[in-house]
């Protein structure tokens, strides 16, 4: 979503993985046009998603940069995998790009993209955008040739991060453990090279958003939820299933407030929808099956005839479906333990009706909590806090909804994800030019070399 706004812009081409694997690497392009954007794919091997995606990117990567270092996996296979995944993204690409085309690179998926583009001749400017939060310091060292990845990313012209709170922490990896400096401006000069770093939240397509809350599906959605209620107050969860968003403490806190507070039974019930992800990990396997267990057990203790406390769906819906969910729920619960944004939290207060607010509680520890402030903002891991965040939210009064929505829409439409596109590009643009001979570093450790 967030990218098709900036390859609008642009008349840009996205290029990325098929999501297909083939039994041998070709890296065969397949280009096709879709909604006015050229898109470019190449398919990767069983070995690729393996070690590249399922391995280095989403087990050691993602719960690293989350926080998990019990769950992450410091496995030299997936190490060479992610060097192999991104060089034969940099073979496949290079031939595609203009001389004038900057290059926009999305994600953890992609650290070592500049690096292996720059080691083929390519003097373009390159940006990189991390969605997801970018660890403290003593953290992020627990990962084997935490240098190189730096290193590599200081290949890149710009490395944008979510909040404030991530590029620092960047920052201070810079300055204590490169013994690099970082400027005002965001200028980094560390590990032989130079780039900038800075703060870009993204932000809704606000107004594709309230068009899918206008919608008829939306009303259609938002009119049978309200019936199957009853007269109940609804909260709502959506979230993709991750550990990254604290279901399970979530499922926990909202069996607590059933526990200490008898006279809401029946008045409420939770639905969460926690679409199925990366299902190849066993990781996700062990969640899911302690969620089945968790909503298994407040629904058996709780559940009377006609009330189901929890309803609890692991399939996906439509995004106009989702608007009217939002809309419909008198409270919208985002307590992920760690985030980059979380759109969720933006789109459950771009669904509301202004004349009767649901309420947002939401995580200190979402990327959004540093502009949501008017939301009530808890500590996801306190089961305490979150229990009583709902109960105060559900009884809280109409102006008071009012005056707190009034304020987090502002933020909603203050940051949407045209100005996060623009401001992105502008730094990009404002970034040094990039440095010219070719780096391919002498002690570069790499493992795999690019195939030819
Ligand atoms: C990553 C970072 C960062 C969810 N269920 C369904 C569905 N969704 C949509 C939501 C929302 C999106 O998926 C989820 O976005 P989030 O931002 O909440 O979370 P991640 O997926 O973890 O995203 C995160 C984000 O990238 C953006 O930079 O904020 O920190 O982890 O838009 O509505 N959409 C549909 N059906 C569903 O069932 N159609």
């Amino acid at each position: 979503m967030a990218l098709g706004a900036a390859l609008r812009e642009f008349s840009g081409v996205w290029f990325g993985w098929s999501g297909q694997t083939v039994d041998s690497y070709t890296g065969q392009l397949r280009v096709e046009r879709h909604a006015g954007i050229t898109i470019a794919t190449v398919d990767l091997d069983e070995q690729d998603r393996n070690e590249y995606y399922n391995g280095y990117a989403n087990r050691t990567l993602w719960p690293l940069f989350h926080y998990r270092t019990d769950l992450t996996a410091y496995e030299r296979s997936f190490d060479a995998g992610y060097q192999r995944g991104n060089a034969r993204f940099a073979q496949a690409l290079a031939p595609l790009i203009q001389p004038d085309d900057f290059i926009w690179v999305q994600d953890y998926h992609l650290a070592l993209l500049a690096r292996e583009l720059r080691a083929l001749g390519v003097r373009n400017r390159i940006g990189f955008f991390l969605h997801i939060p970018w660890p403290g310091r003593r953290t992020f060292t627990t990962l084997p040739r935490h240098r190189e990845l730096v290193t590599a990313l200081l290949d890149y012209d710009l490395i944008g991060f979510q909040a404030e709170d991530f590029r620092d922490a960047f920052a201070d990896y810079i300055v204590q453990t490169a013994k690099g400096s970082v400027a005002a401006d965001g200028s980094v000069r560390a590990l032989g090279r130079a780039s900038r770093i800075g703060a870009f939240p993204i932000g809704l397509d606000v107004e594709a958003f309230e068009a899918a809350t206008r919608s008829e599906a939306a009303a259609e959605t938002a009119a049978r939820l309200a019936a199957s209620a009853a007269g109940r107050q609804v909260i709502l969860g959506v979230d993709r299933l991750d550990y990254s968003k604290g279901l399970e403490e979530r499922f926990l806190a909202y069996e607590q407030l059933l526990a200490d507070h008898p006279e809401l039974h029946e008045k409420l019930f939770l639905l969460q929808i926690a679409t199925l992800s990366r299902e190849e990990v066993e990781a996700y396997k062990d969640l899911r099956a302690r969620l089945d267990t968790v909503s298994g057990r407040i629904n058996g203790a709780f559940a009377t005839m006609d009330w189901v406390p929890l309803r609890y769906v692991n399939r996906a819906y439509r995004r106009d479906e989702l608007a009217g969910m939002y809309r419909a729920a008198a409270l919208g619960l985002v307590t992920p333990l760690r985030d980059g944004m979380n759109l969720v939290a933006k789109e459950y207060v771009a669904a509301q009706d202004p004349d009767d607010p649901g309420v947002l509680v939401l995580s200190e520890f979402a990327g959004a909590a540093a502009q949501l402030r008017a939301a009530l903002i808890v500590n996801p891991m306190s089961r305490e806090d979150v229990a009583e965040a709902i109960r105060r939210g559900l009884a809280m009064p109409l102006m008071e909804r009012k005056s707190r929505w009034r304020d987090l829409m502002a933020e909603v439409r203050r940051t949407p994800v045209e100005a996060w596109r623009d401001a992105f590009v502008a730094a990009l643009r404002e970034a040094p030019a990039p440095a010219t001979p070719p780096r391919v570093a002498v002690g570069d450790t790499r493992s795999t070399a690019p195939t030819a």
